[in-house]
Order: structure tokens, then C-alpha cells, then sequence
């Protein structure tokens, strides 16, 4: 049966300027990200896109961008705003050779090439905040949210998307958002090519991608670090069913955060929020 043609587009006429793709393609030197780009005026999620064509066997590399999303969506189905024309939402398909206790490392090497590319566009250190945020000047400007799909003992792919507020003007945010988030409007003052911040990414996520799978995340381990700007701090963990405070020492080779509670014990978070104390 032939497979549904899933880059269908819409015909309404856009209501800002529409991403160069060719642009974005034309000088990508990559080795296996961003060979096709799958691009799209709207999406449900560009993560949901691109598991529905992964499911279909769409090979690893392929890429998902979409100028706006109808349900965009962070950790635990917690939405993201996706206003059009101003941002980006990608997500790209991989089928990585991790087994998949490993797959956490996905996320980290994605923080790692996100924080390196944007920090080229923007003139504050791009820190990450674990396991998924990237902050500048201490608000989100960018988020990673990973779904992978394991058969037995393998990975089958994983779909890595991340969102980056660009062109969005902070006081345009909806008010849940605005005090924490920030865009590279925001922090520069001026429009940013998002072409140049497309091709950047992919370039920047391919080169990590291969050094993780060739060499694993201790390749990465130090790059990861040095943008780890909660070590040492004091930090309140919100887990779905408890908190914890203690300080945050760093990450192990699996991915989770290690922290030191009151007593002194070491505790190991897989998942959670992190909110410095006294914020
Ligand atoms: C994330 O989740 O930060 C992951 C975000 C991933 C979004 C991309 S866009 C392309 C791809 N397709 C998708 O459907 N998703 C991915 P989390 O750590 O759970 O943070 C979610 C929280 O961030 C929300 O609850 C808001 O507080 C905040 N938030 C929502 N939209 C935001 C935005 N545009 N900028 C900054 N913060 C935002």
C-alpha cells in the first residue's frame, strides 16, 4: 500500500515570512542530518510528524520543520507556545546505535550542539539547565524534548525536537511564559536569519551526533559540563511524586543528575524539574 503523503501542504497564504528552505540547504555540509527536509506551514507537532514518518521506516536524518504548531508540546504534555513565522520547531529522526538505557544521552549531546550553535547568535553564555532547557541570562530560549521507540533490547529511532524562540518579541509571550523565557529578539534587539540558525543547528547536531555515536557521551562529557551552570548550587528537584534539595553536583555517564541531599547521600534523578532554591 502506497504510504500517505505526508508532506501535504496547506494553500492558505502565509502571514509572515515563510523559511528559505533552499537556503538552509544550500552549503550544509553534513554527514547525515538534513539530507530532506520535511517543511510545513503548521503541524500538530513537529515530534508527532516525525514519529508518524518514522513509523513508516523514514530513514534516520530526516528532518521535520513546521513555522507554527496546533499542539507543540514539552515534558509530561505540558504545551509550547508555537506562534508562526517567528521561530523554529524542528525535530529530526534518529536511529541511533545506543542500547536504550543509553538514550538519555540523546538529550545531552542535543543540549550540547543547541547551547554551542545559539551561543554563535546571541551575546550571553548559553547555559544548560538540566536535563532539557537552554537559558540565557537565566530564561529559556531554546527546549529539547526527546521520544524514543525501543524494540527489545534496541532502539528503534528517536525523535529529537527542539524548539528556539527567535524572532519572538518577549512582550508578545502569553503571561505563563513571559517572566521565565526569553528570545534572541529579546536578548539582542534585533531580527536574527533564521535560515543562519536552522543550518547552524544541523551542521552543529550532526558533528555531536557522530562523536557521541562513535566515541560515547564522555566525548561530550566536558562540553556538557562546562555550560552546567547549577553545580555546586543549592537546588529543589520536582519530581511527579516527591521533592527533593540538595546540591547539584553534575551528571553521570547515564544522563541523570546526581545530587547531595541534606544527609549527605547521594541521590540519582532520571527525571524531574530543577529550580534553583531561592529563586
Ligand atoms: C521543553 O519541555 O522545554 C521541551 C520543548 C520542546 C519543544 C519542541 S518544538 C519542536 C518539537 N515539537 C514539539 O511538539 N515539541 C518539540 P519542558 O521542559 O517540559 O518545558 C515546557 C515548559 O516551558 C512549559 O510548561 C512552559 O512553562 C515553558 N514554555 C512553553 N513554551 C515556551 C516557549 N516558546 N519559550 C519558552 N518557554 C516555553
Amino acid at each position: 500500500m502506497p504510504a500517505p503523503d505526508l508532506d501535504r501542504k496547506e494553500e492558505t497564504k502565509p502571514a509572515g515570512i515563510p523559511l528559505r528552505i533552499h537556503q538552509i540547504r544550500d552549503g550544509l555540509t553534513t554527514n547525515r542530518l538534513g539530507k530532506h527536509i520535511h517543511y510545513f506551514r503548521e503541524v500538530d507537532s513537529t515530534n508527532s510528524h516525525a514519529r508518524r514518518l518514522a513509523e513508516q521506516r523514514t530513514p534516520e536524518g530526516e528532518v521535520v520543520i513546521a513555522e507554527s504548531q496546533t499542539h507543540g508540546r514539552g515534558r509530561l504534555g505540558r504545551p509550547w507556545v508555537s506562534p508562526p513565522y517567528v521561530n523554529l520547531y524542528l525535530s529530526v529522526i534518529l536511529r541511533p546505535t545506543l542500547p536504550p538505557i543509553d538514550a538519555p544521552q540523546i538529550t545531552l549531546m542535543a543540549a550540547v550542539a543547541l547551547a554551542e550553535s545559539l551561543a554563535a547568535f546571541i551575546p550571553v553564555f548559553p547555559a544548560i539547565k538540566w536535563p532539557n532547557d537552554i537559558l540565557a541570562g537565566g530564561k529559556k530560549l531554546a527546549g529539547i524534548l526527546t521520544e524514543s521507540a525501543c524494540h527489545g533490547e534496541r532502539v528503534d529511532f528517536v525523535i529529537l525536537g527542539i524548539g528556539v524562540n527567535i524572532n519572538y518579541p518577549v512582550e508578545s509571550m502569553p503571561d505563563a511564559i513571559r517572566q521565565r523565557a526569553t528570545s534572541m529578539l529579546g536578548l539582542t534587539g534585533a531580527s536574527v536569519s533564521r535560515e543562519n540558525v536552522v543550518r547552524r543547528l544541523i551542521q552543529g547536531l550532526d558533528r555531536c551526533y557522530g562523536e557521541l555515536e562513535e566515541m560515547g557521551f564522555q566525548a561530550l562529557a566536558p562540553r556538557w559540563e562546562a555550560r552546567f551552570e547549577l553545580r555546586g548550587k543549592k537546588v529543589r528537584v520536582e519530581m511527579t511524586d516527591r521533592i527533593i534539595i540538595g546540591t547539584a553536583k553534575g551528571i553521570d555517564r547515564d544522563g541523570a543528575l546526581i545530587l547531595e541531599d541534606g544527609r549527605g547521600e547521594l541521590q540519582r534523578i532520571v527525571a524531574g524539574d530543577v529550580v534553583p532554591v531561592g529563586d
